[in-house]
């Protein structure tokens, strides 16, 4: 056996049992600058033509040799290290919740739930789209003029126009799009409701840039009003968990609906508070109307054919009405105070037969 063979069988049997900071030590003393190895392969520069013929190979050979056993060893190591943290980090979301675990439900989330419960009670599914979004689905497809004040810069986040883009990317400043979206892509009877974050450039007490809406939408033959105040007042009966809900609707203008019709719910003072049912005074609590025929006919359905109501809402407010809060800032700082005050626990999902109000 030459040198140089000995050399290897302990360098590999070296590497073989090294440690990954053992296996970096034999990685720079062989292969570092000045290493051995290094050493050697410097050695075939001061060699005569003939003698580099002959030892080169065997030379090269060997730094190759070592140079992969290395590579293997290391990746050997950070497999068995990655096992052992996955299996140290394993946690099994199967076992029950410790009694007074940390945590609960937003109030945004908690209403968000009960909402799809009760439309999913009425036979309508959740249906989402992006946040991202083009001036086309968001506003154009909708009926509102290139002029319209919405569109305007100060009230609309836009995204730096991009060459060779045909639409204005913006952060989306209603759910609607999601409802254009779908009447692209289903064939009526369409129900759907569009719960979810939307933008504007809007801050102040009682405005924040990002909030949640939740619009409805359906489209049928033969949809007329009536079955717009229904709905809403199935709806509304149901999320307040009062019989006592009365409605007021008042004729209204939106681009998107015609009729358009702004819904109020009476309300009466108990205690001094205000508390929605009965008709003491009048709450602003929804807009509505029936689909325009132009947007039916934007998105490919004939409007002679199918028409039906849309609806929308903010979902941060109907949350403050329903639980007591008044300061929609408070929503989203992210106050373990707050959230411990007016957060739900985790394991009470809302039901209908249990009471969607947790
Ligand atoms: C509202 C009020 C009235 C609405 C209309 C549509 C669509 F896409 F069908 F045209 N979606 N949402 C609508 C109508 C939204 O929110 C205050």
């Amino acid at each position: 056996m030459t040198d140089l063979d000995q050399t290897r069988v302990e360098l590999l049997g070296a590497i073989a049992a090294a440690d990954a900071e053992a296996l970096e030590t034999i990685r720079v003393s062989a292969l570092g600058k000045s290493g051995s190895i290094t050493a050697l392969m410097k050695t075939l520069g001061q060699m005569s033509p003939e003698e580099r013929q002959a030892k080169a190979p065997a030379i090269q050979a060997f730094r190759g040799a070592v140079a992969d056993a290395i590579a293997e060893r290391k990746a050997a190591l950070d497999a068995a290290a990655l096992d052992a943290r996955l299996a140290s980090e394993r946690l099994d979301m199967t076992r029950p919740v410790a009694a007074g675990a940390e945590g609960s439900v937003h109030p945004v989330s908690q209403v968000m739930d009960e909402l799809a419960e009760i439309f999913a009670d009425l036979g309508f599914a959740v249906a989402t789209g992006p946040e991202i979004e083009d001036d086309w689905h968001n506003f154009t497809a909708l009926n509102i003029p290139e002029t319209h004040p919405a569109r305007a810069m100060h009230d609309t986040f836009y995204f730096p126009d991009e060459e060779g883009r045909a639409h204005r990317m913006l952060l989306r400043t209603h759910t609607s799009p999601v409802q254009i979206r779908t009447m692209m892509t289903q064939q009526p009877p369409i129900r759907i409701i569009a719960p979810g974050r939307v933008y504007r450039s809007d801050s102040d007490a009682t405005h924040t840039p990002m909030f949640h809406q939740i619009e409805g939408l359906v489209i049928d033959k033969d949809i007329h009003l009536g079955h717009l105040r229904w709905t809403l007042e199935t709806f509304l009966k149901a999320f307040f968990e009062r019989d006592d809900i009365v409605l007021r609707l008042r004729p209204s203008y939106f681009p998107f609906t015609e009729p358009s019709v702004e819904v109020d719910v009476g309300y009466s003072i108990e205690k001094g508070r205000r508390v929605i049912g009965g008709s003491e005074g009048w709450m602003e609590v929804l807009g509505s109307g029936m689909v325009h025929p132009k947007v039916i006919a934007a998105c490919g359905l004939d409007p002679d054919e199918y028409q039906g109501f849309a609806f929308g809402t903010g979902v941060d407010r109907l949350a403050m009405l329903k639980y007591g809060m008044d300061d929609l800032r408070a929503f989203f700082d992210g106050d373990l105070r707050w959230l411990r005050h007016y957060g739900f626990r985790a394991l009470d999902v809302p039901t209908l037969s249990g009471g969607v109000g947790a």
